[in-house]
């Protein structure tokens, strides 16, 4: 398929260390996938789901004990430890290699390798990046190919470069004890062994596209952020970008895929996806911010998406799907998930292969973590950009998290420096159904606390630089917050479709179609710029959620400068600055 040598050598080192009976090149034919799909539905590894219901989907249950990422069991193996900074573990590159290849060694015998070349991000496109997964899995193959670009095209446009990274999967045995993800970001490798769940094992995602690229985009002077990219289509027929950041369990997929209020759509306002997830982000020849979404699909929660709460994303999974540990329902060869309808199956199967009645038991039919692959072709609201090869134009970054109190709505930060330090102090508050205390605050800078490949001082410096270099051409960063809550614990704000409201504030802001009043945070809409129509929601609440409280943010500035701690003398000065500025603000 290649005379790459440095494809061809890699290889021939993995071979001899992995030892397997057979070696498959995947070429991205669709004949080649039929037959591994056939192939792995008579050996068990995937059932196929009914035809009529979900043409070509199957469903696939993983281990008990390999359910979610592993951040405790990932490891920056970087040559010195001070690279991969104070929030990643790190490993000494040397030790790392020689304890993976132990517990990989011979790990394929009796078992195929499956070589897959993969292209993330449009092939051909100046902003993609190739990649090499060897893997003893078919599941992880059929995953691959849903969401990256697979096979001998992508060889053929990397040609004899050594610009690709080579990832390493082994399931080996599932054992917890010995379960490694490791990045090495000077060598461009990644290494994951005993496990078979999607984000430690789809080396394209979380390991390439945020870690490893994370760094390459530093050393190259680019950005690789853990980013939802949509477009906002005017009713003059006008899109603008915007790229936004999100800690899991805040809606991203949501937002990215948001049905507008009927009487926005009436006007012609629409939405397009362009990415859910990551986005690739360059100066282009004009100055400005472009970015590329480096995936082909979505890798979904599947629990609480259903026909209200996105609509797009479940329609997304109607064909070519594969889904991860949900419920199976026996009577008719379909799935089923936690909050999908009111109907679950009396004859189904759980994500653990037990008999289960969704009727009458109290346990949980699909784990909370359960997943779809989803090609993005089939989202009904998938940009028309979405494999333009120089990737679309961002007007706006977004910066947001879960925060019941504090957080107004919306806010702009007063320029791109400002907006770095809003981004280094992004937080989100923990919710009931993840294990712990309840309502505490985690520090989650740009969402890519598990994600950053390097230094996450050296991360914002970089962020920092690149703004310089954008200048005015720079996006305009925003923060918002669809979770403040009142005193009885419930929403405020709506939410969903209802957050365009919120988006087209932040369009005319880009554009300067709207005053705002500056705060010691930053800019803060004037309540009568937020279109309420159609909503039941006072002006008096409204002004309740944009409110900038003096108080409480003079306390959160105290929790930011213990935050900032952590980095020592890689917080950059201007960082420090923005914080005294903060304080200084709220005094006055
Ligand atoms: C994801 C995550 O799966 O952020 O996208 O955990
Ligand atoms: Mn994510």
């Amino acid at each position: 398929m290649t005379n790459n040598k440095t494809i061809l050598t890699w290889l021939e080192e993995m071979k001899a260390l992995l030892n397997p009976d057979n070696v498959v090149w995947i070429d991205g034919s669709e004949e080649q996938l039929e037959q591994l799909r056939a192939q792995s539905v008579a050996s068990g590894e995937l059932t196929k789901l009914n035809e009529e219901l979900l043409p070509d989907c199957y469903l696939h249950r993983t281990a008990i004990n390999d359910v979610a990422r592993v951040e405790n069991r990932t490891f920056i193996c970087s040559k010195k430890e001070e690279n991969a900074g104070p929030t990643n573990n790190w490993m000494d590159p040397q030790q790392a290699y020689k304890m993976l290849y132990d517990i990989a060694r011979g790990s394929y015998a009796g078992r195929t390798m499956y070589i897959i070349p993969f292209s993330m991000g449009p092939i051909g496109s100046p902003l993609a990046k190739a990649g090499i997964e060897v893997t003893d899995s078919i599941y992880v193959v059929l995953n691959m190919a849903i969401m990256t670009r697979t096979g001998q095209k992508v060889l053929d446009v990397l040609g004899d470069s050594n610009d690709w990274v080579r990832g390493l999967h082994s399931r080996c045995d599932i054992d917890e004890e010995k379960r490694y993800i490791c990045q090495f970001p000077e060598d461009n490798t990644i290494i994951s062994v005993n496990s078979g769940y999607g984000g430690n094992v789809l080396l394209g995602k979380k390991c390439f596209a945020l870690r490893i690229a994370s760094y390459q985009g530093w050393n190259e002077g680019w950005m690789a952020e853990h980013m939802l990219i949509l477009g906002i289509e005017n009713p003059q027929g006008e899109v603008k970008y915007v790229a936004a950041a999100f800690p899991s369990a805040c809606g991203k997929t949501n937002l990215a895929m948001l049905i507008p209020p009927e009487y926005l759509k009436e006007q012609g306002y629409k939405i397009w996806t362009v990415g859910d997830d990551i986005a690739w982000m360059r100066i282009g020849p004009d100055g400005r911010l472009w970015a590329i979404n480096p995936e082909n699909g979505f890798f979904g929660v599947a629990p609480g998406t259903n026909e209200k709460s996105n609509f797009n994303a479940l329609a997304s999974t109607k064909q070519g799907t594969i889904f991860t540990n949900v419920a199976y329902d026996k009577d008719n060869g379909n799935v089923w998930w936690e909050s999908l309808d009111k109907n679950p199956p009396e004859n189904g199967i759980d994500w653990k292969g037990n008999p289960w009645n969704g009727k009458t038991s109290s346990e949980k039919g699909a784990h909370p973590n359960s997943r779809f692959t989803a090609p993005a072709k089939n989202c009904p609201c998938v940009s028309s950009e979405f494999d333009s090869t120089t990737g679309v134009p961002i007007s706006a970054i977004v910066f947001g998290g879960r925060r019941a109190k504090i957080a107004p709505l919306v806010y702009q930060s007063k320029d791109w420096e400002n907006g770095v330090f809003v981004g280094s102090t992004m937080a989100s508050e923990t919710t009931a159904a993840a294990s712990g205390a309840v309502g505490v605050v985690r520090r989650d800078p740009m969402a890519m606390l598990p994600f950053c490949g390097y230094n996450m001082g050296d991360y914002f410096q970089h962020w920092l630089d690149m703004g310089k270099k954008l200048g005015d051409k720079a996006p305009k960063i925003f923060n918002v917050n669809w979770f403040r809550l009142d005193d009885e614990g419930h929403f405020i704000w709506p939410g969903f479709g209802d957050n365009m409201r919120v988006l087209n504030w932040i369009i005319a802001r880009c554009e300067n179609k709207v005053a705002a009043q500056e705060t010691a945070i930053g800019y803060v809409p004037y309540s009568k710029d937020i279109d309420l129509t159609d909503l039941d929601f006072s002006i008096d609440t409204l002004n309740d959620i944009l409110k900038v409280d003096r108080e409480a943010w003079t306390k959160e500035a105290e929790e930011i400068t213990e935050h900032y701690k952590k980095f020592g003398d890689k917080l950059p000065t201007e960082l420090k600055t923005q914080l005294d500025n903060l304080k200084k603000g709220l005094a006055k």
